[in-house]
């Protein structure tokens, strides 16, 4: 068998320096719980960003997707196939809305709901085509697309990239004076995260997004929530808009709805948005494909039948009454909901040496912008397993040195 070490350098020697991930590899998941090539035994608190929410190979949805794949794997859209009907109707009664648009990845779902918000804007709102305007908040990530980087704030996902795409305004988050003061007559959308993961678990304030939908219908503006990683009962609801009671116009959707296996994405709307897409204005190779859409059935019951969003609710308040409790002064805050959580250290503080001490303990968590560290386990852990990874945070943690007075 081959050890991590050949592992990683292999993986430096042939693939593109994208990404720097934490020195640890994986060669088998189940549940909430990895094992390397050498046989140690971690428990992950990332999910591979929230994409394996139903815990690492649930077994509904392996079976499923074996079941599906000894049927039809893939027909494109150039012909019907029997499942993708039925994983559309489950998904808008598990969203509320009338029609659901079926893509793969993250990114292709903001990129569909850009292009529809810009059409729906020159058809229905009677923007000169061109003219089209989107508001995004500073410290968004949604995907990695030329025209999303356009509207990136992080100088790293943008740079070099130019030409950029046009049409995009940015405001601060958490901010719906900004959001009045930005919107014109050619205002068509405003596209935002309920909650910013990447930027480090941003929770809004109370009542924003009530007051984002007021300002947004009282001035004819599409209100598209990005919930692809916040979605399905990660935050502690079916989806993070659930805790200000509002609906927005148009919800863009991936990461779990894939149930860990498979990539699935889409776009949910009602007909007098989601109709604006006639034949040939859009479309996509795998879109809809009868894999994903028995993976998707299967994602979504094990939702519903586990009763996951109530598990994330309850499980992440324990969890973050549990870390507040650490002594490690070197913590600034703890901010989450459900389990999408965060830990911020001090400005300045360099977080991968805590996430090595962690993997060593066999806890797998990743920093973001340096000082924080995102917990965020599958939804299916056990109250055992969390306080077992509460006990190694906690030892690994309080071992933090204090500030060196400077
Ligand atoms: C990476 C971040 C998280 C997302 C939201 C759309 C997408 C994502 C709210 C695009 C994807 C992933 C992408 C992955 C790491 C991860 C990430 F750090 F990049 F920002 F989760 F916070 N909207 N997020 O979070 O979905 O096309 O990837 O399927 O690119 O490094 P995708």
């Amino acid at each position: 068998m081959v050890d991590s070490t050949s592992i990683i350098q292999k993986d430096e020697a042939f693939g593109a320096h994208n990404y720097h991930p934490l020195p640890v590899v994986i060669a088998t998941a189940e549940g909430v719980r990895l094992t390397d090539p050498e046989g140690r035994k971690y428990m992950d608190f990332l999910s591979a960003y929230s994409a394996v929410n139903q815990g690492h190979r649930h077994k509904k949805i392996i079976d499923a997707l074996k079941n599906q794949a000894d049927r039809c794997t893939l027909t494109s859209r150039a012909f019907h196939n029997d499942i993708m009907g039925e994983f559309l109707e489950k998904l808008c009664d598990y969203t509320g809305f009338e029609m659901a648009l079926p893509m793969n990845t993250g990114a292709e779902a903001v990129e569909t709901a850009l292009k529809l918000a810009r059409r729906w804007g020159a058809e229905v709102k009677g923007v000169e085509n061109g003219k089209q305007e989107i508001i995004v908040c500073e410290e968004n990530f949604h995907g990695r697309t030329i025209a999303i980087i356009s509207f990136s704030t992080d100088p790293d996902a943008r740079v070099n990239y130019g030409p950029y795409a046009t049409g995009f305004k940015i405001i601060p988050y958490d901010n719906t004076e900004a959001l009045s003061g930005a919107i014109n007559e050619n205002t068509v959308a405003f596209l935002v995260e309920p909650i910013q993961g990447e930027a480090g678990v941003f929770v809004p304030g109370d009542g924003y997004l009530k007051e984002v939908r007021r300002i947004c219908t009282e001035k004819n503006v599409l209100f598209i929530a990005d919930e692809i990683q916040t979605g399905f009962c990660r935050t502690g609801k079916k989806f993070a808009v659930d805790h200000d009671d509002v609906r927005p116009d148009v919800m863009t959707l991936g990461k779990a709805l894939g149930g860990g296996v498979f990539p699935v994405s889409a776009v949910v709307a009602d007909k007098a948005i989601m109709g604006l897409f006639t034949p040939g204005t859009h479309g996509s190779t795998f879109g809809g494909n009868p894999l994903g859409a028995a993976v998707g059935i299967a994602a979504l019951e094990v939702l519903e039948e586990e009763k996951l969003a109530e598990r994330s609710d309850r499980l992440g308040a324990f969890l973050r009454e549990k870390l507040s409790r650490i002594d490690c002064p070197r913590i600034k805050e703890i901010r989450g909901k459900g389990l999408l959580n965060a830990v911020v250290f001090d400005d300045g503080f360099e977080a991968w040496d805590v996430c090595l001490a962690l993997r060593d303990k066999g806890l797998l968590a990743k920093q973001t912008h340096g000082n924080i560290i995102r917990f965020a386990p599958p939804l299916v852990i056990t109250e055992d397993e969390l306080n077992e990874a509460i006990g190694i945070i906690q030892t690994v943690f309080e071992s933090i040195p204090a500030a060196t007075i400077a």
